[in-house]
């Protein structure tokens, strides 16, 4: 297709030309996975042709690139959206409808590339969505695992971890790419030479090296073109049988290259706002960081011999502290091998690095021992030595005789590396990603260097692309809402605002909520097929679905549940409407609470819903192996969206805005962008409970809060919390849930009990919970407001905040790549 008109007989032919190249199959011979791969390399053909006549017109234009660094690209699964950019969704399926393949089918052969943990991940994928749709020149850089985001399967309740073998069947969106291969190099020691001029170079000797090769897969943007490049590296070792290595009798030498290589790019590290501080983990970064940096200087070179001018041409955008390297490593290449002088490379360099924070929860703050960090990477650590002491000159220049500040502030301190402070001091640009998270940046957590440098810090809130979440994931409502305002809220989604007076309409509220059902059926089937649990469309759906972390609170959720069951069954007589109470959430493999908590989740589940005398009133699923493909179904159906993060923690949230895009009512406490949330839809169509950050925050600084004296005056929440250790839930083995007992109660097992507030905002939530029911029951106020929340999410779309990080941050001129352009490929 390059006129723009899609030629169903050719794509047929084509599916059928690649069955033959691929398989040599017929298309009746062929199997669903072969299918998938033939549609998709169909489909690539269509790419192919935009992504060449992007690249001339990078070339021919020079525009300004932003390289997006990051160790996680969630992406998802590729050929159902990448079909949507090319605006061939619905012709496609019926070509193929027309020979007798379903699409769907199809689509669910791919594996999710699931390159990410979360939202940070995710975040990065969506990001590139818009960069492509606004027509900005981008590359994202990062690794190309061997293995993504484990598979969580359910047994007996507990989740265990099954390798995602994501590349087991080849992936048809990758574009192998041998010729931009670079050396990385570990290890060894620095040895200093004079030039000629007199100056001092620095040689690394003695280091190990592993090759890095870029696998590029194409992002298109939605129906103008343009095709950026996600590029994700793979090790290889240098030729194992190198013959300098043995020529020097190096045998050893070979084998551990080898195995260096092996291990680099195996798996990606499962944490989510955490680290766990592994060497391994600080060799991936430094891995894909230096050959991102070289590839993106190579290209630069290519076209400009002006090095001094690099930030007027590119921009790294490192998100979160995990590329911070790329600070010193491009110090390392501008000051070693293009032989600028260091003030020279300073100036460059602050101009052409920024940074974002995700959070300010103190175990994902990352901070490298000294020791490590200087003996894998030598050179690149005499490089933060010298940025540490002339940073260190600064704050005592500026705050004389403060040790405190150096104490705080310094990048090395304590024998170790903190990445956010080098990433501050060297970024020229700092920002949160959510108004009320960049305020806790500014007041709180960065405190010292929102003084030091206020110009740097500003806030980014973050979005989502309503190309997969909207159009994809729920095509009955992308349809009723292209029927009622057009179809522009594709590329600017604050037209949904259009809706708002069929908010009021009686005819449009009962189509919202006839498609809001049907939604509900589809996810009551996935449910049926995958839990083995019927549900019933006409309960609520209350749904929380993110990664499992003591902040995000599943914990408090899953206690309501309980606290809702005692009184029903106290009762069961009493009036009440049926709810279905829905989670997904991984675990991180080594985090013991979060893994307890979904056992107790699936405990309580088997409890309630066999539980005849409550006539299946509550019903409770976990629903196994959240990830992109099914968050989709699960974001359609939801009429309750739980976001009950302790205020302060949650940075901003992004599921919180898929859910409202498609007309779930959030159920949240005044934090990350949920606060922005509120302020668009409007306190009357959003259920707010708990304390408030600043409360939170006093807290926390006068430690003046005693779990037990909630427990020991309110008989409700006492109930439900000694049922974690009486047995209730876990008859067979009444000890199970003791250590999340304690972690409410006990101040000898966690440094304070109940860290995250639970039983403070029990009371508060139980309110909202109730508040929720009674609203639901007045159907026409439901509806009212869930169209609200559709018409009022179009802030939160991740091009509004991609045209803010150009306009504010990076700079980039726009581009265009005309049809006539992709008619010559
Ligand atoms: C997440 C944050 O927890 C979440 O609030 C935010 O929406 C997301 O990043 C995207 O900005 N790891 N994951 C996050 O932060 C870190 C660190």
């Amino acid at each position: 297709m390059k006129s723009g008109v899609f030629d169903k007989k050719a794509f047929i032919q084509s599916v059928r030309d690649n069955l033959k190249n691929l398989y040599r199959k017929t298309l009746e011979e062929a199997d669903q996975q072969e299918i998938f791969q033939a549609v998709s390399f169909a489909v690539k053909d269509v790419i192919n042709d935009r992504w060449l006549a992007t690249q001339q017109v990078f070339d021919k234009e020079d525009p300004k690139i932003v390289y997006y660094m990051s160790m996680e690209f969630l992406m998802g699964r590729a050929l159902g959206n990448n079909l949507i950019n090319l605006k061939e969704y619905k012709e496609v399926r019926e070509a193929l409808d027309e020979i007798g393949l379903n699409l769907d089918v199809i689509e669910d052969q791919e594996p999710d590339p699931a390159l990410g943990n979360g939202g940070l991940g995710r975040l990065a994928a969506c990001f590139m969505d818009s960069l492509s749709t606004l027509g900005y020149a981008a590359y994202g850089c990062g690794i190309r695992y061997r293995y993504g985001m484990f598979k969580q399967k359910i047994q007996d309740g507990f989740q265990v971890e099954v390798p995602d073998n994501w590349l087991k069947n080849g992936y048809p969106f990758e574009l192998h790419r041998p010729e931009y291969t670079y050396e990385i190099k570990f290890g060894g020691h620095v040895r200093t030479e004079s030039r000629e001029d007199g100056s001092l170079r620095f040689v690394q000797e003695d280091y190990q090296s592993v090759l890095a090769i870029p696998y590029d897969m194409p992002v298109v943007g939605y129906g103008n073109n343009v095709v950026n490049t996600l590029m994700i590296w793979d090790a290889a070792a240098k030729d194992y049988f190198e013959l300098d290595s043995f020529d020097k009798g190096d045998y050893q030498k070979a084998v551990e290259q080898q195995n260096l290589a092996r291990n680099l790019v195996e798996v990606l590290y499962p944490n989510d706002n955490h680290v766990a501080g592994k060497e391994l983990r600080l060799k991936q970064q430094y891995f894909f960081v230096s050959a991102s940096v070289q590839r993106a200087l190579a290209r630069y070179k290519k076209n400009h011999d002006d090095i001094r001018r690099l930030p007027e041409k590119v921009t790294f955008q490192l998100n979160d502290t995990h590329p911070t390297v790329t600070v010193a490593e491009l110090m390392r290449i501008l000051v070693d091998e293009e032989g600028l002088g260091w003030d020279e490379a300073w100036e460059i360099t602050t101009k052409t690095c920024a940074y974002t924070n995700h959070t300010i929860m103190a175990e994902a703050l990352e901070k490298w021992p000294i020791e490590i960090f200087q003996r894998l990477l030598p050179r690149i650590y005499q490089i933060v030595d010298e940025i540490n002491r002339r940073f260190v000159l600064q704050i005592q220049e500026r705050y004389p005789g403060d040790d405190g500040k150096v104490a705080r502030m310094a990048i090395l301190y304590d024998g170790q590396v903190k990445m956010a402070h080098l990433a501050i001091v060297a970024g020229y640009s700092v920002n949160g990603v959510a108004r009320l998270h960049t305020e806790i940046l500014k007041n709180e957590q960065l405190h010292d260097f929102y003084e030091m440098f206020p110009e740097k810090f500003n806030n980014k809130t973050n979005g989502i692309t309503q190309r997969r979440f909207l159009m994809h994931g729920n095509p009955l409502l992308a349809d009723w809402v292209t029927k009622h305002i057009g179809d522009g809220w594709i590329t600017e989604l604050m037209q949904l605002a259009r809706l708002v007076p069929y908010a009021s309409d009686a005819k449009a509220q009962k189509e919202f909520m006839e498609i809001k059902r049907r939604n509900k059926v589809r996810l009551a089937e996935y449910i049926k097929e995958h839990n083995g649990i019927e549900v019933d469309p006409d309960s609520i759906f209350d749904v929380q679905v993110k990664r499992l972390h003591e902040y995000k609170r599943q914990f408090l959720n899953i206690l309501h549940v309980m606290y809702l069951y005692n009184e029903l069954k106290a009762n069961p007589q009493m009036d009440f409407y049926p709810r279905t109470f829905i989670f997904g959430a991984k675990a991180a493999a080594g985090y013991r609470n979060a893994k307890l908590t979904i056992k107790l989740i699936n405990s309580v589940a088997d409890v309630i819903n066999n539980d005849a005398d409550i006539k299946g009133k509550i019903k409770v699923v976990f629903i196994e192996d959240y990830r992109v493909s099914n968050a989709e179904w699960i974001f359609a159906a939801a009429d309750v969206s739980e976001q009950i993060s302790t205020a302060s923690k949650e940075a901003s949230g992004t599921g919180n805005m898929k859910f409202m895009l498609n007309g779930a009512l959030t159920l949240g406490t005044m934090d990350g962008a949920n606060v922005e949330m509120a302020e668009e839809v409007g306190m009357e169509n959003i259920f707010i409970f708990g304390m408030s950050s600043e409360e939170v925050i006093a807290h926390e600084r006068n430690r003046d809060y005693d779990p037990m004296q909630i427990y020991n005056s309110d008989e409700g929440i006492r109930k439900v919390v000694n049922q974690l250790v009486d047995g209730t839930f876990s008859p067979n083995d009444p000890g199970l849930f003791r250590d999340l007992y304690n972690s409410l109660l006990n101040t000898q097992c966690t440094q304070y009990a109940d860290t995250y507030f639970i039983l403070k905002d029990f009371r508060s939530y139980v309110d909202a919970q109730k508040r929720i029911v009674e609203y639901y029951q007045d159907k026409q106020a439901w509806a009212k407001s869930a169209i609200l929340n559709t018409a009022h999410a179009g802030k939160f779309s991740s091009d509004r905040t991609i045209q803010e990080y150009v306009d504010e941050i990076w700079h980039l001129d726009h581009i265009t790549v005309p049809d006539a352009l992709v008619a010559k490929m």
